[in-house]
């Protein structure tokens, strides 16, 4: 794919062509190369090779083919000497590299072709590829179409992160419960990673911390540690068309000492025995709580385990070119994708002032110059909270210069405030303080330590600078920005759709594979007759395909001809699957009392894993699959409502669901789902969005106008509002509406289960029971206001052209949504990076 390349650099955002670089594909060398591969590797030929191993070996011979233009791309970083971003995040949804790979390498038709011939069908060689699901839901996505962008655009970048040796667990439904399985996805090898014990760091925790006092000066030393080997593996982020490779660097635990046979000094063989184990832990499994903070210990370990290592390694790579560590921020810059990797702050100042003997003035400098911060949520009980105690134990040097950092913040605060009339500098202490009864906060840490702090959509940042971290943007305004977030197109059309891909192609060119806003051109074809049909049928085509995935793996037969209304997402109070499944119960009655009413048939696509120890999440599974078991087998609605709940929804089947989805199910009690990235990927697809006022939704229907989407509900200020006046009374909705009490009560009158086992969420809408609050996320509060919206889908669905025009508009005013506009914004507004443009001699 490459041959010889000189490089240039080029300023931000300015207009140099990057060269294009299509693979030079060679059919026949890579048939050889699959042939040679389940040879060498498997000792087969291609006829007694298992399917896996088929993989496998084209996965190698593509793999030989990227290491090219890998090792071209990292010889002109190495040349050129950039600025590179670190994007240090606990979480990498990668989901399936091979296909990704195809399509960026502008590979994917000529591989399929060869494949063909030889008698290999393309798609099921990629279904053998295991998800890298080292992620649980938007935060470790936007990751990856994060890195995508970041390649594509030309940017030097390295992904952080952790090799978790289970990734997100995997969903089966038993009984229609939820029981995780664990996701062993490394047992047949990964092609794509290359291994780097070169690049090899130790990870010190625990002991205690020693002062000497030499020239003036303290000089600390931690001492009595046990310590971790941290052992890279790097894998390859193609760029898409222009040549570039960037490295996601994933670290995996060794321990530092291997058994010693010959010793058997029983004390030693403790040790070592303890220290195998500690490794063997840290990186054993991903936490798969999503919005939700567990002050558990080895999750602390895993979080300083890759940050020390990541840290060390932007210094030493650093050092290897340049003799300044105090211009280390012109150089690097690090990424905390939320408060997980904030451990990166007091590291860096540890590695300046304990390694580079940097003074805590000097250190200060270059940190705060070096970190930028993302929140990803305002929801109190995500918020990470260390027990100091616990920080103190595990890493007894950081938690010093943490107290420190925070020592010299409050008496900023004070010399702030102090004189200020009106002012209670000791409440702000109290409310702003890093160290505060008995907690280390990270988010006040990673404001207070960096240079940027940013939201993930325009609300999002309101609500934080208006509410949330109101004292921290009155003290620090320059610093909060916003960058809403986006998705790549390339995997989430270009791969996920390929007929609405070619489609949109055949109709406006191929630019908006790397220039999204140029979609929009699509937008004549909205009212065009034949434009309409073609969408309409590619939609059908789609649906035809995920009903067959849903037979397969459901074993319910579904009409494609159906309304197919999807809400996939993490399972979660405030996303409001409830709202959804309660309405379902609601339709049915209604379709029961009155049989021959005017109903157009509808499928209602749930898909949602739920945090293993979250009960009302759970629940909330265990309810859908039971309204869906009394639904779908109740012959007197003729089948006119379906209810489907798919196992294990995860990146790659995202792909099939969101290509054949009408209704974009977003609905979140407003001001509480900070962005959403899934109503993009919806969107792009040409679903139609029903949802709240909330996160990116509010950009989307900016964008494409609300006519073309259903709103409804509380705005985020009402909400807020309620909740500034402790809360709303659900009982008053209860008592006065006879649809809303008949589906409740049908959560406890045996009609779906026995009844004692939704009484929970019965509970949690009303709490007859306890003094607790009801109803937090206003479910009831927004019901009607739901069933309303909801009809008008229905009879929006009813006019083919107009629902035609609507999806066909979504596609076309989706061009905001691109993660490469995100990401030149980042570039552009926070890490001022260059471009690095590989030319052909
Ligand atoms: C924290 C501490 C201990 C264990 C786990 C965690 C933890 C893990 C994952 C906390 C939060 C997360 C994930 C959060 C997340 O995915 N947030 C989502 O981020 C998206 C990308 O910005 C947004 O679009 C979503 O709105 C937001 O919910």
């Amino acid at each position: 794919m490459a041959t010889s390349t000189s490089v240039a650099t080029t300023a931000a955002a300015n207009t140099a062509a990057v060269t294009t670089k299509k693979i030079r594909f060679d059919k026949e060398l890579f048939k050889r190369s699959v042939l040679y591969n389940v040879k060498t590797l498997y000792r087969r030929t291609l006829e007694e090779a298992t399917p896996q191993q088929i993989f496998q070996a084209v996965a190698y011979a593509i793999k030989d083919q990227i290491v090219e233009c890998w090792m071209e791309t990292q010889k002109a970083y190495e040349k050129e000497d950039p600025k590179m971003v670190y994007y240090m995040s606990m979480e990498f949804l990668m989901g399936r590299a091979l296909g990704n790979n195809l399509i960026n390498m502008q590979g994917y038709d000529d591989v399929k072709d060869a494949l063909d011939e030889l008698g290999l069908d393309l798609n099921l060689v990629e279904d053998q590829e295991p998800d890298a699901a080292l992620g649980n839901g938007g935060l470790g996505r936007l990751a990856a179409c994060f890195l995508d962008s970041l390649a594509t655009l030309g940017y030097p970048a390295y992904g952080c992160g952790i090799r978790y040796r289970y990734g997100m667990f995997k969903q089966e439904i038993r009984d229609g419960f939820q029981v995780e399985v664990p996701d062993n996805w490394l047992v047949d090898g990964n092609p794509f990673e290359l291994r780097r014990p070169e690049y090899a760091k130790t990870v010190k925790f625990g002991g205690y911390v020693t002062v000497r006092h030499e020239n003036g000066r303290n000089f600390f030393s931690q001492e009595g540690y046990q310590s971790v080997k941290a052992i890279p593996f790097d894998l390859p982020i193609v760029g898409y068309g222009n040549g570039i490779v960037n490295t996601l660097r994933i670290w995996d635990a060794e321990a530092v000492e291997c058994f010693q046979l010959d010793s058997f000094d029983k004390g030693e063989y403790q040790k070592a025995v303890e220290q195998q184990n500690l490794a063997r832990n840290i990186v054993e499994v991903l936490y798969p709580n999503d919005n939700h903070y567990a002050g558990k210990e080895l999750r602390l370990k895993q979080q300083y385990f890759f940050i020390s290592a990541s840290v060390q390694e932007a210094v030493a790579k650093y050092m290897r070119k340049h003799d300044d560590i105090r211009k280390f921020h012109e150089k690097v810059t690090f990424q905390l994708n939320d408060t997980h990797p904030t451990v990166a702050i007091p590291e860096l100042m540890r590695i300046l002032m304990d390694e580079y003997y940097l003074t805590w003035e000097e250190a200060w400098e270059v940190t705060t110059k070096t970190c930028a911060y993302t929140n990803h949520t305002i929801m109190a009980e995500a918020l990470e909270k260390w027990p100091i105690e616990l920080f103190s134990r595990l890493l007894p040097r950081i938690y010093q210069i943490v107290e420190e950092i925070n020592r010299r913040f409050i008496n900023d605060i004070y010399a702030k405030y102090s004189n200020v009339p009106g002012v209670n500098v000791q409440e702000k202490i109290r409310k702003m303080a890093i160290i505060y009864d008995g907690q280390v906060k990270m988010a006040h840490m990673a404001i207070v330590a960096g240079y940027s702090v940013n939201g993930v959509a325009r609300l999002h940042t309101e609500i934080l600078k208006k509410q949330e971290l109101k004292d921290f943007y009155e003290m620090f305004p320059e610093r909060f920005n916003n960058k809403t977030n986006g998705i790549t197109q390339r995997r989430f059309l270009l791969h996920g759709n390929l007929l609405l891909a070619k489609w949109v192609t055949d109709h406006v060119g191929s630019e908006w594979i790397t220039d999204l806003p140029q979609i929009a051109r699509l937008k004549v074809y909205a009212t065009d007759e034949k434009a309409q049909q073609e969408f309409m049928n590619i939609k059908y085509q789609n649906k035809v395909r995920l009903a067959k995935y849903i037979l397969e793996h459901n074993g319910i037969e579904v009409d494609p001809r159906s309304i197919f209304d999807v809400q996939v997402k993490r399972l979660h109070e405030y996303k409001r699957q409830l709202l959804n499944i309660l309405h379902v119960m609601y339709l049915y009655n209604e379709l029961k009392e009155n049989p021959d009413m005017d109903f157009f048939p509808r499928t209602f696509i749930f898909g949602a894993k739920a945090a293993a120890g979250y009960r009302n999440a759970k629940l909330t599974i265990k309810l859908i699959t039971s309204v869906a078991d009394v639904i779908n087998n109740d012959p007197s609605i003729n089948g006119k409502i379906k209810v489907v709940f798919i196992e294990n929804y995860n990146v790659s089947n995202a792909e099939i669901i969101f290509a054949a989805a009408d209704v974009s199910e977003q609905i979140s009690t407003a001001s509480k789902e900070a962005s959403g990235t899934g109503n993009m990927k919806f969107m792009l697809n040409g679903a139609l969005t029903l949802g709240t006022m909330d996160g990116a939704n509010v950009e989307i229907v900016e964008e494409v106008g609300e006519e073309n989407a259903f709103i409804f509900g509380l705005s985020s200020d009402e909400v807020i509002n309620y909740e500034n006046h402790g809360g709303y009374n659900p009982m008053e909705i209860f008592n006065n509406d006879q649809d809303i009490r008949k589906v409740l009560m049908q959560l406890i009158n045996g009609t779906y289960s026995h009844t004692e086992l939704f009484r929970p969420l019965y509970n949690s809408l009303l709490n007859t029971q306890s003094t607790d609050k009801a109803d937090t996320y206003f479910i009831l509060k927004d019901f009607k206001s739901y069933a309303e919206a909801q009809k008008k889908v229905e009879q929006a669905y009813k006019n083919e052209a107009g629902w035609a025009k609507s999806a066909i508009l979504n596609v076309a005013c989706s061009g905001k949504f691109t993660s490469d506009r995100t990401i030149q914004q980042y570039v552009d507004e926070i890490w001022h990076l260059d471009k690095v443009v590989l030319k052909k001699n």
